[in-house]
């Protein structure tokens, strides 16, 4: 059976043709790794929010023909209305600290959260890349088959201890309260995987009726808006309450460059 991949990021559009050489970057570390595997059929996906042109789109793919860049709109994602229940319970609140994120950088963790859900039907697994990703090495012919032998259904390359105290605010008493009401184990807050790369069985996912119902939760609060809950504590508590852990794992084998922590990962 042919295994569908989708290997993506969200990313942000720009005026000037030479903002896009962080992307570019980020696209050629992925030619170098090229994926050659009859068993799997890997596609290239960028996600914008309907401000890359199709002058830039050109601009951008022909440097790295060889992964046939698709762009898809997801600018509905831009015009999503978040709750304010949130701020009005005081379960969050908007800090000095959340303050300095944009609108933009809100969007994309909700999107990172489930939305990206909605736009990769098409796929068995997706692979996420942030633009600021430079990939060093990407076996995705064994990390997939490992995958599919040992039953795991996300990866991440590394894990990380907790958020900013003042971007997290209301996010444990509203978990530990989802946690206790579905009987479901105690969220553990200072193990969440890095999320600008990560390997997920999107089926598993797609299937998970708690996953569902938190991510709906979230967004009743509006605290990824007020506070900028982000995708990275939110998924630590998903792991922790409603994965098995033997269902999920730290993989070495994703190795890159992070450039907007300036770190390497499993280098
Ligand atoms: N379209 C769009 N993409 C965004 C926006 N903000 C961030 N992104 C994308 O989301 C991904 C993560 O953004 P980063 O700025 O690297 O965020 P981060 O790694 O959490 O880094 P720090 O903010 O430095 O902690 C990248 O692929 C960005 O291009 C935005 O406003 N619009
Ligand atoms: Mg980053």
């Amino acid at each position: 059976m042919v295994v569908r991949v989708v290997i993506a990021a969200l990313t942000r559009g720009f005026h000037d043709t030479n903002a896009y050489a962080t992307l570019i970057a980020r696209n050629r570390s992925l030619s170098d790794v090229a994926i050659c595997d009859q068993d799997l059929d890997v596609h290239h996906v960028l996600f914008h929010e309907g401000n890359i042109s199709q002058e830039h789109q050109l601009y951008i793919a022909d440097k790295t023909p060889s992964l046939n860049l698709k762009f898809v709109d997801v600018s509905e994602e831009f015009r999503y209305v978040p709750s304010d229940q949130g701020c009005k319970t005081g379960l969050c609140k908007e800090t000095q600290g959340s303050a300095r994120f944009s609108l933009g950088y809100k969007t994309m963790c909700r999107f990172w959260l489930h939305r990206f859900l909605d736009y990769t039907h098409d796929y068995d697994y997706v692979v996420r890349v942030d633009e600021d990703c430079v990939v060093k090495s990407l076996d995705l012919t064994s990390i997939i088959d490992d995958m599919r032998s040992s039953g795991k259904v996300y990866l991440t390359p590394s894990l990380m201890s907790e958020d900013s105290h003042d971007v997290v605010i209301g996010l444990a008493r509203f978990s530990d309260r989802f946690a206790q009401e579905k009987g479901l184990a105690h969220p553990v807050y200072n193990q969440n995987p890095y999320t600008n790369v990560f390997v997920m069985n999107i089926e598993y996912f797609k299937c998970l009726a708690l996953y569902q119902e938190y991510c709906k939760e979230v967004d009743k609060t509006g605290c990824i808006y007020i506070n900028r809950w982000g995708d990275l504590p939110l998924w630590g508590v998903i792991l922790s309450i409603m994965v098995p852990r033997d269902k999920w794992a730290v993989e070495n084998r994703l190795v890159y460059y992070h450039g907007s922590h300036c770190n390497h990962i499993n280098c």
